[in-house]
């Protein structure tokens, strides 16, 4: 199987840019991702199943919240090993790195970031050992690229907040224990909750038929007046940049995920190349196919550069929200690109399970979408250079 024979390109030498920790951390990461995820992903898939099992390897391999610090049942890792972390488990599928993305830097960095000293001690050593999941309630059914028009709504009664609202597309939701939502308070001030599944009112239907993300579990969070306790709030952040820096942190893991992804697809497309003979000679000796393949790895390699690049700018707390969107959209794309190119060169065998081309083009048809649309990130771009904002 190609999967076994795996050998991620590094054109650049860019591994020379990485510390020992660091590639100890991929090693490990990649390890697992060929025991546990590589044998069962595409069967997962074709099933529309998530492989809830993984989850509490997910914690114990180290991947949910890595960057938050051990006290808190972190790793204390540096951002390039988070990023490195998203690149292997999307590897293996976008649905797995989805689960980690969402669990570390979308439920345990708000808490971590924003939440009280008994809300980290009570959520994030479960929540990095898998024992507890989690979910981020942004996007609504009539807002998503518009989320400060966002109508979930919470009032102070006193003992309790009342939350109403509806959120929509949410990964986790259906088998979430916690939901990180974000509601506008009665001055209308964005705020984040913490919200408890059996939470009377609380209903978290899941989203079916899907032909992308095939391996995650989406759905809706759905609030119909319900009693949140005071001491679930988030009292460290005002407004809609409390979502939006958890997004920075998502979207700046993805740049990096989808990298794995693109790897995987050129990787099974080089070695399929060699192997296929039409013609009398291997496809890989014909000049469009080392056009594709030539194409595929330059790609991949000014990915890495610039995931890397933003990874040390990410250390040292310097990484602007516009240079993660840019990470983003050029990485997601490259990827979507190389995994429909890929598919091409091994032809029909590219549509079947056997290989993992289609699986992953149709997963980043939502990565493209989600943590901000393709268009939107080049917006974002558009407005920090030109000083104009598109949007309004
Ligand atoms: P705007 O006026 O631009 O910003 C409001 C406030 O937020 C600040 N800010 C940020 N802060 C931190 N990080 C960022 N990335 C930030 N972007 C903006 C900004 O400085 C401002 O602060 P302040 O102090 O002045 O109030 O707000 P806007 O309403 O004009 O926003 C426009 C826009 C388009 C940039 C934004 O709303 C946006 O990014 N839209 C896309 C929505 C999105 O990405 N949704 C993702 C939902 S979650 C998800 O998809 C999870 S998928 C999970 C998985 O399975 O992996
Ligand atoms: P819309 O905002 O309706 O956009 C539709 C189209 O219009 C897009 O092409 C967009 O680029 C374009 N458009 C919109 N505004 C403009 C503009 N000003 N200028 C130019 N073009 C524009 N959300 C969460 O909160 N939490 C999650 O965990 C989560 N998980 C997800 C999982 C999956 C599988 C998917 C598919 C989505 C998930 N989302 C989640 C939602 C995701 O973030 C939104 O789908 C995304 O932000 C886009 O919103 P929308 O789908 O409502 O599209």
């Amino acid at each position: 199987m190609a999967t076994i024979r795996y050998k991620s390109p590094d054109y650049y030498l860019v591994d020379e840019l990485l510390t020992d920790e660091h590639k100890l951390v991929r090693g490990a990461i990649r390890d697992w991702v060929n025991r546990a995820v590589i044998p069962i992903i595409d069967e997962a898939n074709q099933n529309h199943e998530f492989p809830r099992h993984l989850v509490k390897e997910l914690g114990a391999i180290g991947a949910f919240g890595p960057y938050i610090p051990a006290e808190y049942g972190g790793s204390g890792l540096d951002q390039v090993s988070y990023g490195l972390i998203m690149q292997e488990l999307e590897r293996g599928d976008s649905s797995i790195r989805s689960m980690a993305s969402v669990q570390s830097s979308l439920v345990m960095y708000p808490i971590y970031k924003y939440g009280t000293e008994e809300q980290k001690r009570k959520y994030l050593p479960q929540l990095a050992s898998g024992d507890m999941i989690g979910a981020f309630g942004l996007t609504e059914p009539n807002h998503g690229s518009d989320p400060g028009r966002m109508l979930s709504r919470f009032t102070d009664e006193g003992e309790y907040f009342l939350l109403n609202g509806a959120k929509m597309w949410i990964t986790n939701a259906p088998i979430a224990d916690i939901s990180v939502v974000w509601a506008k308070d009665e001055t209308g001030t964005v705020r984040g909750l913490i919200v408890e599944r059996g939470m009377h009112g609380f209903t978290s239907p899941e989203t079916l038929r899907k032909w992308s993300l095939r391996s995650s579990s989406t759905g809706e969070l759905v609030f119909d007046n319900v009693k949140v306790p005071k001491e679930n709030l988030l009292p460290g952040v005002k407004g809609l940049k409390g979502p939006l820096s958890c997004l920075s942190s998502a979207r700046y893991g993805i740049a990096w995920g989808v990298i794995g992804a693109a790897m995987d697809c050129y990787d099974t497309a080089l070695q399929y190349s060699k192997e296929r003979l039409q013609f009398g000679k291997p496809i890989a000796a014909f000049q469009l196919t080392q056009k594709k393949l030539a194409e595929m790895l330059t790609e991949i390699t000014k990915a890495q550069l610039l995931a890397w690049r933003l990874g040390i700018l990410r250390n040292d707390d310097r990484a602007t929200p516009a240079q993660i969107s840019m990470a983003k959209r050029n990485n997601v794309k490259m990827a979507l690109d190389i995994a429909r190119e890929s598919r091409q060169v091994l032809g029909a065998m590219g549509i079947t399970g056997d290989f993992p081309m289609m699986r992953h083009m149709m997963n980043l048809e939502s990565v493209i979408t989600y943590e901000g649309t393709h268009d939107i990130h080049l917006l974002i771009t558009g407005h920090d250079i030109t000083g104009e904002s598109a949007f309004e």
